[in-house]
């Protein structure tokens, strides 16, 4: 031992420990000074750095730089991090701004995050999530600020970079910088994104089969050309808002809507305000028709909403994009009903197809639909029929969506899950091995609704008040089936009273994988035991009468909009 100790490695490895000791300050440890220390900008070619700073956990941090319409000034960070940003060109005319949070209590895995709507924002919610789960967390702006298109005018390259090229740039780059800051691989590499978040997820699988290992696709924005089209058609549909036959939001709200639960809310077999799985919902506008226009809709009115309600064919009869499903209008008043263009559709005619700001969203029709189409700016479409690559190299995927979705409609999953059977030639199970599909009843877009709708789904859902279980965290569940091949045949949501974790759990349903229906079998509903997946078309025999849950009409609170 003493001679151990004292041998001339040792010494030098004393004094030098002692040195480094003096040099630094009192307050600072190694994760601190290897975070202030690291050059990130040296790995990555041509980038230039914004912010390297250590973030101790309880931090507010705010981001005066962050443009406005992002509507993220602050978030509260809830572990140590390692905080760096860099600018990242990705050709001579744009660039990415890119964002890692390292984690001190690092699992060794990597997380990287998707954007939403036309958007242009880092989701700071969910790299504080990733990182408070000790992931190596990334994220980006998908290579414009904000919430509008008009970079992507006359700019192919900026349109690249939101099909697919940023969220490429940003793993590449974070699993370097990964790398570099904690001298390791990650052993393991996930993504989460939901909305055009979930196209991304989708996106990456089809062209980047290794960049993941386990990706969490919800509410996906595939066949993106086509819901650009499909959401444009109803501004041309519902009229300005000053139009004679203009449905308003209160008769969508009071008049349709309780119309909507009265002919299908029940079909479960609850009362409940959720209409669990609204694919046989065959809503009649016409039970609420009259002549005159006090609390019935007019027969032109009718008509709209039956329009809205129905499958959106092109000019060649083929299928543009599935009906609306009812159950959304509540949410989908504010935006695809409102009586304006609705904004993302219209920018992307006016700044992406066509180059044309004075372009018209009230004289959309199936041409401008076929001319999106053809075009498939930036390749951006993300329709694959195959995802065999990806699955050959073992990853997985968890995709979902919510059953009362105002803005991608639920039916359009269901469309991709039966694609890819075909596509891969494989019965449900075969795809199950690689591809899991949950549909969450009672959830609006990505987040909200009256079902139990937390699942773990991003750092602005209430994702603290669950525990980073399988069972009831869609991330948690997906680490599971990567890591130890304990695949998920249900996801429990939760819905907390008010939306509020604070105050408790109200209820909660475990949702089941489609092609399985969530069935009640009878008893307490806000019990998960009492509903079971069952294939459709099996009706559960021992309901005896349909159940009015005297808790419900279960009240929801919007949270933040994926737009
Ligand atoms: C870095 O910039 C130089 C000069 O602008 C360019 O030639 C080179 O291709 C860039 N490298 C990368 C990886 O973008
Ligand atoms: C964080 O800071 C911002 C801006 O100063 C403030 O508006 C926000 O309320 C703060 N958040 C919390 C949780 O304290
Ligand atoms: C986007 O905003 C960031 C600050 O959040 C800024 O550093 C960057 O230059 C902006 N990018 C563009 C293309 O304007
Ligand atoms: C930018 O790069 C493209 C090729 O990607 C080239 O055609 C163009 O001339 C370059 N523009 C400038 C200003 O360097
Ligand atoms: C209706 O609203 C549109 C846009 O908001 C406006 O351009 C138009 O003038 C209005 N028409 C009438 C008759 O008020
Ligand atoms: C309008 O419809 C209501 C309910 O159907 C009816 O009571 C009322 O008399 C009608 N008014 C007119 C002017 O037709
Ligand atoms: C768009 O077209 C509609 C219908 O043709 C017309 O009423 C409206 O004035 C046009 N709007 C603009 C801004 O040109
Ligand atoms: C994997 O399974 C082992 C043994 O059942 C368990 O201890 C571990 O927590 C699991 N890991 C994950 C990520 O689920
Ligand atoms: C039904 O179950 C929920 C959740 O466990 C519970 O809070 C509620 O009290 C039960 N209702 C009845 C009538 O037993
Ligand atoms: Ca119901």
């Amino acid at each position: 031992m003493l001679k151990m100790a004292l041998s001339p490695r040792y010494l030098i490895a004393t004094l030098v420990a002692v040195c480094l000791h003096l040099i630094k300050p009192a307050t600072a440890d190694d994760f601190q000074a290897n975070c202030l220390s690291l050059k990130p900008e040296q790995y990555i070619s041509n980038s230039t750095r914004t912010v390297l700073e250590y973030v101790p956990a309880g931090t507010n941090l705010t981001f005066p730089d962050n443009v406005a319409s992002c509507s993220r000034p602050s978030q509260v960070v809830s572990s140590d991090i390692c905080r760096l940003a860099l600018s990242i060109p990705t050709s001579n005319r744009s660039s990415i701004t890119f964002e890692a949070w390292l984690p001190r209590d690092w699992t060794g895995r990597f997380l990287g995050t998707g954007n939403g709507g036309i958007d242009g924002c880092i989701r700071y919610e969910d790299l504080a999530y990733g990182s408070s789960q000790g992931f190596a967390t990334v994220g980006s702006n998908n290579g414009h600020n904000g919430t509008t298109a008009i970079a992507m005018l006359n700019n192919l390259d900026v349109t690249i970079d939101y099909a697919w090229r940023s969220l490429h740039t940003m793993v590449t780059s974070g699993k370097t910088l990964t790398k570099k800051f904690y001298r390791q691989s990650p052993t393991k590499s996930y993504y989460i994104g939901c909305s055009l978040g979930g196209r991304q997820g989708i996106k990456a699988a089809e062209m980047f089969p290794h960049d993941f290992d386990g990706i969490v696709a919800g509410s996906p924005a595939l066949d993106f050309n086509h819901l650009i089209s499909w959401r444009a058609s109803f501004f041309p549909i519902t009229g300005s808002a000053n139009s004679s036959d203009f449905i308003t939001p209160s008769q969508w709200d009071t008049l349709i809507h309780d119309e909507i639960l009265k002919q299908c809310d029940g079909l479960d077999g609850v009362l409940d305000g959720i209409i669990e799985d609204p694919t046989i919902c065959d809503f009649r506008p016409e039970a609420i028709m009259c002549s005159n226009a006090t609390n019935c809709l007019t027969p032109t009115q009718v008509e709209m909403v039956r329009r809205i309600f129905s499958p959106f064919y092109g000019e060649d009869g083929q299928l543009i994009y599935p009906a609306m499903q009812p159950g959304s209008e509540v949410y989908a008043i504010q935006k695809l009903y409102a009586g304006a263009p609705f904004p993302y559709s219209d920018e992307w005619f006016k700044y992406v197809v066509y180059s044309n700001p004075n372009w018209n969203a009230s004289n959309f029709n199936l041409r401008d639909a076929a001319a999106a189409e053809a075009l498939n700016p930036g390749d951006i479409r993300t329709w694959p029929s195959s995802l065999a690559t990806f699955q050959s190299t073992g990853g997985k995927i968890i995709s979902f969506h919510g059953q009362q979705d105002n803005q991608i409609t639920s039916f359009n999953t269901p469309r991709f899950y039966d694609r890819l059977l075909r596509g891969m030639q494989k019965t449900t199970s075969e795809l199950d091995e690689f591809f899991r599909f949950f549909r969450i009843s009672g959830m609006f877009h990505c987040n909200s609704g009256p079902g139990a709708w937390v699942i773990g789904q991003g750092g602005d859902a209430s994702a603290e008040g669950i525990p980073f279980a399988p069972q009831n965290n869609v991330l948690a569940a997906l680490v599971a089936w990567v890591e130890n091949g304990t695949a998920p045949d249900t996801i429990t949501g939760t819905k907390f009273i008010n939306d509020d974790p604070t105050e408790g759990i109200y209820f909660q349903r475990s949702h089941c994988r489609y092609p399985l229906r969530n069935t009640y079998l009878g008893g307490n509903s806000s019990r998960p035991e009492n509903w079971a997946c069952l294939p459709m078309g099996t009706i559960a025999q021992d309901i005896s009468s349909l159940r009015s849950d005297s808790t419900s009409m279960r009240p929801f609170k919007i949270q933040r909009s994926y737009t």
